[in-house]
């Protein structure tokens, strides 16, 4: 591999950002190394530390072949930096700043804001490390044990990514925050991580699913939004890290139809009509629609949180400083400015859920949530193209955006699926037809069989239409003893 967009692998950290020639940086983060390790030992894949697994590691940003595949342990896994190369003339494309050269040095005016931006991206890579790491020891394939991990170490490398700017660019205070990200932990009381979703359990597989197509979603739309940065650094870390995230929401969205698709074919080999007759379709061995329905609630709900108040004075703040853009920023046709702009916002008035006007730049959370949830949309109807093909009725469908939140207009609000307001009492006596009960999850819990026979797939499963890297059907994914 030559050229520029090759990654020295000569130096312990694989990079493509000259570390070898910068050892202040260098040097910073073979200190933080150790600690990153010990926390993988403790907080990564729980039983699996020292299987081989077929996984991809990125050995190049070139779009066409970025990746190659191998067999790693995964504490040997190169975890590495990796930017996106620069843009020649790049510019700052929005807010006060738009048309200045994008800088490649922090702007101390913002330097506060930068860090902290950085800080909570950083923040929720290891979190879901650490919420996936007892689900080795229940996955349904090697196959779907592989993706499960292959997340996991990208996720590890996103971590990297944000350390690396940390310790590149913000001197002492972001070695501390470097520190400070390997010592939070998902769910802790006197340490959790800094957004509500990643302090939930990721309790099983179709919870891993679910939250590869929704938070990682979430990620994704984040993400786009800091590759606009004028922090040219941020951008070019973000535009890489958008080429992984694309596989981990792949996982969830096939994931999730595998198990759809499974389900129709058993209720239809059984001849069962009925979709909400959960007791015959349990009893097929596999996990019948309405509580498929009830993880999606729960789990996009979770997810609309992470985008913050739909009115948000930080989203404006951002913008204006040209650190965080709109999704497409510079695709959208107008002055990229928006200091004379609106935009509609779902909100509660007078007990009523109505669109309100608000200025376009306090409304930007809200925007980004919108174009989030048209993507989401696209999955539920490729789940729904399953369960049409197999022949079953039903569908499923996104919950209304009032539907149990914790962030933003509708906090307080109790709300259906269908975006119907109801009392507290009312929502309560709906709960457990709304929401995964305790039934529901001891149900899962029951069903979620470790196969670890190459090529078998649990009972609740459909198998994947391709293997990973054109692999055959019965590929050894992992090799669990070496
Ligand atoms: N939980 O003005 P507000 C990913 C805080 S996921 C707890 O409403 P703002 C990944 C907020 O921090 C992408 N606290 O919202 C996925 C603020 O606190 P301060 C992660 C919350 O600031 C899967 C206060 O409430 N990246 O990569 O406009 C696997 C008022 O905030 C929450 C990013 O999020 C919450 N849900 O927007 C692995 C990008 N929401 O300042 C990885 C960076 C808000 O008053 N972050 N708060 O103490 C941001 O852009 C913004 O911080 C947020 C919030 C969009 C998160
Ligand atoms: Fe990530
Ligand atoms: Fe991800």
């Amino acid at each position: 591999m030559t050229g520029i967009l090759a990654v020295d692998y000569t130096t312990r950290i694989p990079n493509n950002v000259g570390l070898a020639e910068d050892r202040t940086v260098l040097r910073a983060l073979e200190g933080w190394h150790p600690g990153y390790l010990d926390w993988w030992q403790d907080m990564g894949p729980e039983g699996f530390q020292d299987s081989l697994v077929y996984l991809r590691t990125a050995v190049s940003v070139d779009p066409k072949g970025w990746a190659k595949f191998d067999y790693v342990k995964m504490p040997e896994y190169r975890w590495g930096i990796l930017l996106a190369p620069q843009e020649e003339g790049r510019l700052v494309n929005f807010g006060e700043h738009k048309g200045e050269p994008a800088w490649q040095e922090v702007p101390g005016e913002y330097r506060a804001m930068l860090r902290r931006l950085i800080v909570i991206q950083g923040d929720t890579e290891p979190a879901s490390v650490e919420q996936q790491r007892h689900l080795g020891k229940t996955a349904p394939s090697l196959y779907d044990m592989r993706n499960l991990f292959q997340v996991n170490v990208e996720e590890g490398r996103h971590l990297w990514a944000m350390v690396y700017l940390l310790q590149k660019y913000f001197g002492r205070d972001g070695r501390e925050e470097a520190n400070e990200l390997l010592r939070r932990r998902s769910g802790s009381e006197d340490a959790p991580r800094m957004l509500g979703a990643f302090n939930e359990a990721t309790p099983d597989w179709l919870s891993f699913f679910m939250f590869t197509c929704f938070t990682d979603r979430d990620g994704k739309m984040q993400l786009e939004s800091l590759a606009q940065s004028g922090f040219d650094p941020l951008s070019r870390t973000c535009r890489f890290m958008l080429t992984e995230e694309a596989h981990h929401m792949f996982v969830g969205e096939t994931g999730v139809g595998r198990t759809v698709q499974r389900t129709c074919e058993a209720m239809v080999a059984a001849g069962i009509d009925d979709p909400t007759d959960i007791h015959r379709v349990r009893a097929l061995g596999v996990v019948d629609l309405p509580t498929i329905q009830k993880k999606i609630n729960l789990h996009y709900a979770l997810s609309l949180d992470l985008f913050g108040s739909e009115v948000s004075t930080n989203a404006a703040n951002f913008y204006n400083a040209g650190l965080k853009g709109r999704f497409h920023e510079t695709r959208i046709d107008d002055d990229h400015r928006l200091t004379a702009d609106t935009y509609p916002v779902a909100k509660f008035v007078d007990g009523a859920i109505r669109l309100v006007d608000e200025p376009a730049l306090t409304a930007l959370n809200m925007r980004l949530r919108d174009a989030y949830t048209t993507d989401c949309a696209k999955s539920v109807e490729r789940w729904n193209k399953v369960i049409e093909k197999a022949g079953v009725t039903f569908r499923l469908a996104l919950p209304h955006v009032a539907f149990h939140r914790q962030i933003g207009e509708f906090r307080n609000v109790r709300a259906t699926p269908t975006g119907e307001v109801v009392s507290q009492a009312a929502w309560e006596a709906m709960r457990d037809d709304l929401l995964p009960s305790a039934a529901d999850g001891d149900f899962i819990a029951a069903l979620m069989q470790p196969v670890t026979e190459p090529g078998r797939y649990a009972s609740w499963i459909a198998p994947p239409k391709l293997g990973i890297d054109n692999k055959p059907g019965d590929y050894e994914y992992v090799k669990i003893e070496v």
